[in-house]
């Protein structure tokens, strides 16, 4: 279904500026069983609205289609998430003086990854996220997790029961939400009154200005700025208090600290003037960009079909949502990249949304030694190279596709 207004302000004045075409949804990997079958496929377009200042997708796909039990996205396989997760929840801990009369509540808390660091030193704490098969692996590391959606309604009906939180934490979950008045209405309701809100998100300037446009798809409603977090919180009565930025995590990820009371530090009034410098609450910074994605689509292209007419051989590493859009988008079937490596067991044996190239262990990289693997995770670049030393001196190479194709050896 397609919306007609912002999600946020509900002003129709929406500003098209990017299509994708018509892609299947990006962590729908395909069982062998179903590869004759269609896959569901939906519009991928996305649209600026200058009242809540939100880069946000037109389609609407139904939550429980985006995050059923197929969702299966483990943020612990890796190192990187897991490393920045514990030194959030350090500082936290350090910063906020959390003890076994605090509460963690996490939305969208996936494995447990990150709230396992307080249960390890009995603060309370409590999971919420509806995909069944993360929120298993985390109930059985004793990470308690509420299978379901998060809103005003379930805020509600916690706060009749229990404590309110001290601490909320919303990582990578701020884009995922369809209505997101309703989310933020229950984050105001569940905050304590000196509570703190964590959102982490990747950051839209990046998106553009580094071109990883891989990064939208259908789970993706939003892409955010300091000034759409800012306008969104003020309309719930809750105020944007401080920005970080981690510069590699995600391709760019802020985390915007937001509470009760407005109490800008410098970082706030810093970052919103940025952007305005940089026009981004305005049509013509989003304006240029298709053209740039188009550029990309037509230079990946045709540098894996002059490697293919040599006659090289190419894989691909990272199952990733982002690398289905890339594949699908730019076009990129078994005849260009024969199979796909990752990490992630659940995925192993699955196959691409709509291209179908298969997913195996990464050991098949230096078992089958193709001649170059398009980096579709190419924002654990450091990472994956460093753990692919062997595919590397053996003499691999990776190409990696944006912010423009390049081959790294
Ligand atoms: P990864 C995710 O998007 C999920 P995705 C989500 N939609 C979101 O919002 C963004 O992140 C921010 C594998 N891997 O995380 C694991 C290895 O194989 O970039 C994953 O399958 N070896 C919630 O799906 C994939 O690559 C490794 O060493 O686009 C990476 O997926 C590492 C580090 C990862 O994101």
């Amino acid at each position: 279904m397609k919306i007609d207004k912002c999600r946020a302000s509900g002003s129709t004045d929406l500003l098209p500026f990017l299509d994708l075409g018509v892609t299947p949804l990006a962590d729908a990997l395909v069982r062998p069983e179903d590869l004759d079958k269609p896959e569901p496929r939906f519009p991928l377009n996305l649209v600026f609205c200058p009242e809540s200042a939100l880069v946000q997708i037109t389609e609407d796909v139904p939550e429980d289609q985006l995050f059923d039990g197929n969702y299966l996205y483990f943020s612990s396989f890796s190192d990187v998430v897991l490393k920045h997760s514990r030194e959030h929840a350090l500082a936290l801990i350090e910063e906020r003086k959390l003890d076994g009369n605090s509460l963690v509540v996490e939305l969208a808390s996936n494995d447990g990854y990150l709230l396992k660091n307080f249960v390890e030193v009995d603060i309370p704490v409590l999971g919420i996220d509806p995909s069944s098969e993360p929120a298993a692996a985390a109930n059985a590391i004793d990470v308690p997790t509420l299978v379901e959606f998060f809103g005003e309604d379930m805020a509600d009906r916690l706060v009749a029961t229990g404590p309110k939180a001290d601490v909320i934490i919303a990582n990578n979950v701020f884009a995922h939400i369809p209505d997101i008045n309703d989310f933020t209405a229950g984050m105001k309701t569940l905050l304590a009154d000196d509570g703190v809100i964590h959102i982490e998100n990747p950051y839209v300037r990046d998106l553009i200005e580094h071109c990883e446009f891989d990064t939208i798809y259908h789970e993706h409603f939003y892409y955010h700025s300091c000034t759409s977090i800012d306008r969104q919180m003020r309309k719930h009565g809750l105020f944007l208090n401080h920005v970080e930025y981690f510069p590699t995590l995600h391709g760019g990820t802020l985390r915007w600290h937001c509470g009760h009371n407005d109490e800008p530090s410098e970082t706030v009034r810093e970052y919103l003037a940025a952007e305005r410098a940089a026009g981004m609450d305005t049509f013509a910074y989003y304006e240029a960009f298709a053209d740039r994605v188009a550029g990309v689509k037509r230079d990946l292209h045709e540098l894996l079909t002059d490697l293919r007419a040599q006659g090289k051989t190419i894989a691909a590493y990272g199952a990733a949502a982002k690398g289905a859009t890339l594949i699908n988008f730019v076009g990129i079937g078994t005849d260009l990249v024969d199979f796909v490596v990752d990490r992630n067991t659940h995925k192993h044996g699955l196959h691409m949304p709509g291209t179908h190239q298969v997913v195996k262990d990464v050991s098949a990289l230096v078992d089958e030694m193709p001649d170059y693997v398009l980096l579709l995770a190419w924002n654990f670049k450091d990472e994956i190279m460093a753990q692919q030393a062997e595919y590397l001196s053996r003499g691999g190479k990776f190409i990696v596709p944006v912010p423009t194709p390049q081959i790294v050896e």
